[in-house]
């Protein structure tokens, strides 16, 4: 242990402890702004400084010492962070009141823990360069702050390095390589830049406007389905705690924003497994494009296009499960009803903004209409009901609509990472043993950890080898060891966002504050396994109306109607 003084108190820490964790362990909470824990401790902005003998020292980033006598409240060090913020505020275009992230910034809420009140220093300001070209992210140079949490988090977390510090100097930019546009890089359209941002400076491409004229249109018949993600985390916005369940207030807000029907992704979840749970069970029976990879993140899919694209033909065909509904919409449902497809508006909330490339992609379309119309992140639904007003918090809870509202757990569960992987167990299990099992939770692929490898022997004598990873730094780690023969897996499940879903790009923005004390990953993967266990059906094949859909009209799983509708292939 190393002892030391804090503002005068004696204490000790392991060996390895930071100057700032230290100073947290006694309830001193010093402020930071380009630290985020497991990503980026650089010490480069300097607002975390606190005097060290005659010195000031970055505390994120410097190790406690015997004998060190640390000041973390002197005028000096009060002085220094103001200037630090005050500097960075001088070359920030300060438009708070319209700033996408507006009571959500931590540079705004800095400034105000700092009681800043003027700006001694105008100068020289960053290149104008606003790049609103990728489908689904905004960058805008001029509200960056140079901090690096988005440029670590590409390159160290998922190991895409679209993004990096360019030009030199004053004119250091933080963009893709030659200042490139978003688009025409490699980015994989994640996001996770976008939540490791403090500031406004990375945010989704917003469709608000776009639904909002669809709704109001006479002629439009405007549906909306929900992923499964959404219901662990939109409360947040309205306040309340991470990680409550807002199924039926989500449900109840839709109606009041003005859908005319609102239906779950969870269905399309359940009806993936059915088509990818075939199709397992085919290819590990002719032995033919195993490993078994699944296709429903679109993050994902795009990142095996570019960096392993000879690994195409290993992706389930299956359309992700929200793809799969806006199809179903526009054909099932809209013959139920006797709609026109054609004035028929799909809108999917999506805790993710690779939806919104994914549902232009044209592999994703037919007849020459899109499967989805507009794709919102959870952010963009709650900002929708702020602005009408909703009292979201005190709403009472609505069931989804049907015929694409009733889901199993297994459903539920694919918005966090192993999800996928635990629902097609629950059915491949059963449709091999030809008989109902007691085994519902395999708490073999859940977790954490980064790759998860589980062995699992099947009813019918055959051992699948199965690997379940999340982030696409570790999914680039399970495809070298298959790349170079190092392992061999037969079902591989891959989201691209650490987590899963459930901390996709276009959920709410937690603050590196609170990040560092608290995994919210595990606090909104605890309400989608609770939804999980409250539900009555727990395993897709079990969903009566997944029976009536292949009674009325897909036939049977992976045939002819099945391939028109929810299958497509990518090819690069
Ligand atoms: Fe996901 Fe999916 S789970 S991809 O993470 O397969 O976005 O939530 O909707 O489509 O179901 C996202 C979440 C989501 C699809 C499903
Ligand atoms: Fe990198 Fe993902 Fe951001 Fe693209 S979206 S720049 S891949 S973190
Ligand atoms: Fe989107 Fe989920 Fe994939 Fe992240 S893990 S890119 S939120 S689908």
């Amino acid at each position: 242990m190393i002892k030391f003084t804090i503002d005068g108190i004696s204490s000790e820490v392991p060996n390895g402890t930071t100057i700032l964790k230290a100073a947290r362990s006694l309830g001193k909470h010093i402020p930071t702004l380009c630290h985020l824990k497991g990503v980026n401790n650089s010490g480069s902005c300097r607002v975390c400084v606190v005097e060290v003998g005659p010195k000031l020292v970055s505390s994120c980033s410097v190790l406690v010492e015997d004998g060190m006598n640390i000041k973390t409240n002197t005028t000096k060090v009060r002085e220094a962070r103001k200037t630090v913020v005050q500097l960075i505020l001088s070359d920030h275009k300060r438009e708070c009141t319209t700033c996408i992230r507006n009571e959500g910034c931590e540079l705004q809420a800095l400034t105000s823990s700092l009681n800043i009140r003027d700006i001694e220093y105008e100068g020289k300001k960053t290149k104008a360069i606003l790049d609103s070209l990728s489908p689904s992210i905004t960058r805008d140079s001029e509200k960056c702050i140079l901090c690096g949490r988005c440029v670590n988090t590409c390159a160290k977390v998922q190991s895409v390095h679209a993004i990096g510090f360019n030009e030199r100097g004053f004119d250091t930019i933080v963009s893709p390589a030659y200042v490139k546009s978003l688009d025409d890089v490699f980015c994989t359209n994640c996001g996770q830049c976008i939540v490791a941002c403090p500031v406004g400076a990375l945010y989704e491409k917003e469709s608000i406007d776009e639904v909002w004229r669809a709704i109001s249109s006479p002629e439009k018949y405007v549906v909306v389905q929900t992923a499964p993600a959404i219901r662990s985390a939109l409360g947040e916005e309205f306040g309340m705690a991470k990680g409550t369940r807002v199924t039926g207030k989500m449900v109840a807000a839709l109606r009041r924003l003005g859908f005319d029907k609102v239906f779950d992704t969870d269905f399309t979840a359940d009806l993936t497994i059915m088509e990818e749970g075939t199709e397992l069970i085919n290819r590990l029976q002719s032995g033919e494009n195993l490993p078994l990879m699944t296709s429903c993140c679109p993050g994902w899919v795009k990142f095996i296009e570019h960096f392993y694209p000879d690994m195409l033909n290993n992706l389930s065909t299956c359309k992700s499960p929200h793809q799969m509904e806006g199809a179903l919409i526009k054909s099932y449902f809209a013959q139920k009803m006797s709609i026109d497809p054609r004035n028929i508006i799909n809108v999917s909330i999506m805790p993710c903004v690779a939806k919104k490339f994914e549902s232009a992609r044209e592999e994703l379309s037919m007849e020459a209409m899109q499967d989805v119309d507009y794709v919102l992140t959870t952010r963009e639904l709650a900002r929708m009901i702020k602005e009408v007003g909703i009292d979201f918090v005190n709403l009472p809870e609505e069931d989804f609509d049907n015929p694409f509202g009733e889901s199993t757990g297994a459903g539920v569960i694919f918005g966090v990472t192993g999800g996928v992987a635990e629902a097609a167990l629950r059915t491949v299990f059963e449709i091999l043993a030809g008989k109902e099992l007691e085994t519902v939770d395999y708490n073999i692929v859940r977790g954490m950890e980064g790759i998860r490898e589980a062995q699992i022997d099947l009813p019918n004598g055959l051992t699948i080898t199965s690997v379940v990873a999340h982030g696409l730094g570790n999914a680039r780690e399970v495809m070298e060891m298959i790349k170079s023969g190092e392992k061999e897996y037969q079902f591989i499940e891959i989201m691209a966002c650490p987590g899963g879903c459930v901390t996709g790009g276009g959920q709410p923005i937690i603050n590196a504050d609170y990040k560092m004390d608290n995994d919210i990953r595990l606090q909104r993967a605890k309400a989608i396994y609770d939804e999980d266990e409250a539900k009555v059906l727990r395993k897709s094949h079990k969903n009566p109306y997944i029976t009536r859909l292949y009674e009325e009209f897909l036939g049977e799983p992976n045939s002819e109607t099945s391939y028109k509708y929810l299958h497509t292939h990518y090819v690069k």
